[in-house]
């Protein structure tokens, strides 16, 4: 008997896709439901990957297991598909977007369906198609009338020569990542969604999320909440206050200079005279630098002074004003009090310009470094002899009390930029009047669609390509007669991923974004996988738009996604990143065609633990491939079996041990024990020649989410005429699954006090737990145990003292 993969795997694809095997039926309410969600691709150029293979394998062990244990699934699959890759090739080629979407799309799809995913293709999407996008434009609308979403004239990163604005990440020494290009911090009006408003609860909701612990502290750090005071000083002989933020008031004392960010408006006014010409050289050069060099620690402090003088309005002392690119205009008030003695960044920049450092708490040698931990207050009159955390509340109070300060809470999230001078994104449903006042549309009035353009460049003015479609961009407002522009920027392409689990609940729906019955018993998402690299902005934006819609009574849920997992990277045979300049990718198609889709997708499940960093290795690939050839040229031909149920005790115990096994392993997550349980099993019975019709069933059916096509040629051998992927899912006797009992003797100081049955493979914890607690040894241990000797299966002895 063969294993014909390459005839099996099309003719099964083809069965699935003919019955629609795995369409969802969401009348069903009878079930439970069983939402699982893969990070949707951007349809590349490139195609599928490994990587993508990786985590969608893995949602579809899952749909494919809950399925088969009488779950109603939903698993669906779409496109990502606006965004600057396809943009950026119709500018080079003059080929339109939506041409190449659709044949990236038409690639993607190919090669899903060749690894015998089992989405429900009915319910596919693409988030640049315009009945997807007119609905993105009405959630929009929605966070319009809501106050959410605002014009702002904010200070950009912009590079003329790119003709865009680029994102703080994308600009490194006050260049641009791509090509090297100067790089002009530039204010520009954009539009803004004040996802700041959340903040507070998307910090507090991840407490109850089902997310790998790592993940939600990169969003902590990301939202970065800090605790703290405002407080004011005057400008000594002006009549300004700088407000400062600062998370340790308790070292107000020991403020001996400030800092305003170049960027300060009282910068100008402050300045004196002899300062003039040096601060307006800085300020020029600290506009070349982006944020991250600005705050870089290991990078050196520079400022100038502005002749000015601040008051430290706890005790009158006089102290400078400088302007340092290290304080960023963008967090708290863009102005500080430096406290060279416990802050490392000040204490650099006092040690480089010779300014005074006063400690104000007990602790380590300020001459040598700043001492930025714990300690008894000294310098500091009221607050001496205080802890930190007392000498802040005190100092709180105090500030309060005199109104010069207040308690503040200060976060790093930004609001969001959500707009781009770009063409191939979602319109804004915005209308622009000649007297300044702005209209968003209603809901009647949308989709606002993309227009086709002939050329796709930026205008290099900051605007979108969109800008120079005039038929487009003007018009009379039906709805007040007055003559509008339209808004020619775009949104950015994390917009349609920010709610596309939404739509797929209920794709066709032209009527509404979804329904909302339908929203009620699908939402939320059980589970989720991707890539860390979605770690923030998508689940941060995300889990905002969710929030603001739960708000407005359109989802049921306060969060979208209930459990999400990170697959690990696949790293090339070198354990080196893989990609397309580098070529050592690894394309899908090459294994499938050699190996099969059964055994690439087992292989990807078996390379280690899911969230792990793996290196591929074809060798791997011809391993797992034989156990598949094995158990299907095994338990698929019905020459090596005989009707009805298992006669051979160990083979029945094998087989309900792996059920117990794979079953909670794949609830779990944890596919490789699975498949090395099943490859185990294998050894001991494959060799016994024969085996019950019904003992190989059972086996099919385990194979069966693992490697579906595999399994469905096997079930057809083995007499069945429905389908495997349909077929229920075993289950195991307790008894028959139970690990085989080993009896070992407890010894207390060297003599036998009992025995006891324990399984072979218990833990030392769990036998030490069992074996304290048996009455007979129990009894001599009368003392305190000074040592514990363990040899599992072999000897157990308590030594005791006392
Ligand atoms: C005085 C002080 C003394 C500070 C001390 C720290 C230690 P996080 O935790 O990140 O919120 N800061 C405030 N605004 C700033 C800005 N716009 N640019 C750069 N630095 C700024 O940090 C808050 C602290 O960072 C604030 O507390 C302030 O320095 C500085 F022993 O004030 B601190």
């Amino acid at each position: 008997m063969q294993y014909n993969f390459g005839e099996i795997e099309p003719k099964w694809q083809k069965f699935w896709e003919d019955n629609k095997t795995f369409r969802t039926d969401s009348t069903d309410k009878t079930k439970p439901k069983y939402y699982v969600l893969d990070m949707f691709p951007y349809p590349s150029g490139a195609g599928l990957h490994v990587g993508h293979v990786e985590g969608y394998t893995a949602t579809d062990i899952l749909a494919r297991f809950k399925r088969m244990n009488g779950h109603n699934v939903l698993h669906p699959m779409g496109w990502d598909s606006f965004g600057l890759p396809a943009e950026n090739y119709a500018i080079k080629t003059g080929t339109h977007p939506n041409v190449i979407t659709k044949e990236n799309i038409g690639n993607f799809t190919r090669q899903l369906k060749a690894c015998g995913f089992s989405y429900d293709w009915d319910r596919e999407i693409a988030t640049s198609s315009i009945d997807y996008y007119k609905w993105t434009q009405w959630i929009f609308t929605q966070l319009y009338n809501k106050g959410l979403a605002f014009e702002d004239e904010i200070s950009v990163n912009w590079c003329p020569e790119l003709k865009t604005v680029l994102a703080n990440e994308e600009v490194i020494d006050g260049k641009s990542e791509v090509g090297g290009h100067p790089v002009v911090r530039k204010p520009m009006k954009q539009w803004m969604l004040k996802i700041t408003e959340y903040a507070d609860r998307l910090l507090e909701d991840l407490d109850d999320l089902d997310w790998p612990e790592s993940l939600k502290e990169l969003q902590r750090n990301w939202i970065g909440r800090s605790e703290g005071a405002q407080v004011s000083f005057e400008v000594k002989g002006a009549d300004s206050k700088i407000d400062v933020f600062t998370t340790r008031p308790d070292t107000l004392f020991g403020a001996t200079y400030m800092v305003l960010a170049p960027e300060h408006d009282l910068v100008a006014k402050i300045t004196t005279e002899d300062q003039k010409a040096d601060i307006e050289a800085y300020i020029k050069e600290a506009a070349l630098k982006s944020d991250l060099d600005r705050t870089d620690l290991n990078k050196n402090k520079s400022g100038v002074f502005t002749g000015a003088y601040a008051i430290n309005p706890l005790n009158g002392k006089e102290i400078p004003i400088w302007i340092a690119d290290y304080v960023l205009i963008s967090y708290g008030t863009g102005a500080i009090m430096a406290v060279p003695a416990h802050d490392e960044r000040d204490w650099e920049f006092a040690k480089k310009y010779d300014l005074e450092i006063l400690p104000v708490l007990e602790g380590g040698d300020v001459n040598e470094a700043a001492f930025t931990g714990d300690g008894t207050h000294i310098n500091s009159d009221f607050l001496d002899g205080l802890n930190k955390e007392d000498a802040i509340s005190k100092v709180i109070a105090h500030l309060e009390e005199k109104n010069i300060g207040k308690k503040e809470i200060n976060y790093k999230l930004r609001d969001w930029l959500f707009s781009r001078q770009r063409y191939w994104g979602e319109p804004f449903p915005i209308l622009k009047f000649e007297d300044g006042t702005v209209r968003c549309l209603d809901e009647d009035e949308l989709p606002v669609g993309l227009p086709e353009v002939e050329k796709y460049e930026p205008s290099g003015t900051g605007e979108s390509p969109l800008a120079r479609i005039d038929d487009w961009l003007y018009l009379t407002d039906p709805k007040t007669g007055k003559k509008a522009r339209r808004e020619t920027n775009t949104m950015p392409q994390w917009a349609g991923s920010c709610w596309y689990y939404l739509r797929f609940i209920d794709p066709k729906n032209s009527e509404v974004a979804w329904d909302k019955q339908l929203e009620e018993y699908w939402m939320p998402v059980d589970l989720y996988v991707g890539g860390v690299e979605h770690a923030v902005l998508h689940l941060l934006y995300a889990r905002f738009w969710h929030k603001v819609l739960f708000d407005l009574g359109l989802v049921s849920t306060k969060e979208p996604f209930q459990k999400l997992f990170n697959q690990g990277l696949i790293l090339d045979e070198h354990g080196e990143k893989m990609s397309k300049s580098k070529g050592n990718t690894v394309n899908p198609d090459d294994i499938i065609k050699e190996y099969g889709a059964d055994a690439l997708r087992l292989y990807e499940m078996f390379m280690g633990p899911l969230e792990k960093v793996k290196p591929w290795q074809t060798k791997g690939v011809k391993g797992v491939f034989n156990f598949l050839r094995k158990s299907f040229t095994f338990y698929g031909n019905p020459e090596n079996t005989y009707e009805g149920e298992e006669k051979n005790q160990d083979v029945l115990k094998h087989l309900h041990k792996t059920i117990k096994k794979v079953t909670e392993d794949v609830e779990n997550l944890r596919f490789n024990t699975a498949i090395s349980a099943m490859m185990v099993m294998n050894n001991e019975v494959i060799k016994l020649g024969q085996v019950s019709v019904e003992t190989a069933k059972a086996f099919t059916r385990l194979l069966s989410p693992f490697a579906p096509h595999a399994a469905e040629e096997m079930w057809a051998n083995l007499g069945e005429t429905t389908s495997c992927s349909l077929a229920p899912w075993p289950a195991f006797d307790p008894e028959l699954a139970k690990d085989d009992l080993i009896t070992m003797a407890i010894q207390v100081n060297g003599k036998t006090r009992s025995t006891i049955d324990v399984p072979a493979d218990i833990s030392k914890e769990d036998f030490l737990a069992q074996a304290k607690a048996d009455e007979k040894v129990a009894k001599f241990i009368t003392g305190t145990i000074v040592k514990e000797i363990y040899v599992p299966g072999r000897i157990c002895n308590i030594v005791v003292k006392g």
